[in-house]
């Protein structure tokens, strides 16, 4: 067990974590955004996409929310997924982007609307500030979009930096601009493996 999930055992001991599924594999958070094309055919697939880099441990609930900066722009899809892998963070982020291209992303503007963006959100125990990665995410405690999501899957998420626990965060609790969409109908365990489309989320309008 890493010192932080050891330290918040101790602090918080009717805290139930689940084991970890690939004791030497990294546990990271991938953010999901589209807000172009079926927003909820891609999430679903991505996360079948996902599951052939590691191990899918959890899969946040949908949310509706507001564009935030760039032009004037469709609401986006948000979500979150916990993933094990090994591969490194360098690879890893090789395959989102690859992934993003896959579904029709192409970059025109900064902050612009995308059929997906793959944020690598948070990697447990990893800082890393590199030339095209910096983890955890640049934004990440700007954007309650990313941040309650990557809650649901990793509530003991704490920032290798400062040592927070991420939910301590002001914006932690806070979900202004953002509407839940979908309420997860599927567990983790079986999207793995799975090439046929699998409902994820069941839609509220
Ligand atoms: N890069 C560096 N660190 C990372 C990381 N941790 N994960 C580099 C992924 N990529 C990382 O990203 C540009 C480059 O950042 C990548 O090539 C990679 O080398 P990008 O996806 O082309 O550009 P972007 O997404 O426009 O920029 P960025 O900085 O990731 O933007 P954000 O902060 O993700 O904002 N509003 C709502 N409601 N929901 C959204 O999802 N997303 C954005 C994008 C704006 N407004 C939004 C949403
Ligand atoms: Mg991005």
């Amino acid at each position: 067990m890493s010192a932080g999930r050891a330290s918040l055992v101790r602090e918080n001991p009717n805290l139930v974590l689940t084991p970890r599924a690939m004791p030497d594999a990294l546990r990271c958070v991938i953010g999901l955004g589209a807000n172009l094309g079926d927003r909820l055919a891609t999430f679903e697939s991505v996360v079948r996409e996902l599951a052939g880099l590691g191990k899918v441990t959890g899969v946040s609930q949908l949310y509706e929310t507001d564009p935030v900066g760039g032009p004037v722009q469709p609401d986006y899809f948000n979500a979150a997924v916990c993933l094990e892998t090994e591969l490194e963070p360098t690879s890893l982020l090789v395959h989102l982007l690859e992934i993003e291209r896959n579904h029709g992303r192409v970059r025109q503007l900064r902050w612009g609307p995308r059929h997906l963006d793959l944020d690598i959100l948070w990697i447990e125990g990893r800082a890393i500030h590199e030339l095209g990665l910096t983890i955890p995410h640049a934004r990440l405690l700007e954007r309650n979009f990313a941040l309650v999501p990557l809650l649901e899957v990793a509530p003991d998420a704490l920032d290798p930096n400062t040592g927070l626990a991420y939910c301590e965060a002001s914006i932690a609790g806070n979900r202004e601009g953002m509407r839940l969409r979908g309420s997860r109908l599927c567990p983790p365990e079986q999207v793995a493996g799975r090439s046929d489309p699998v409902s994820l989320w069941s839609l509220r309008s």
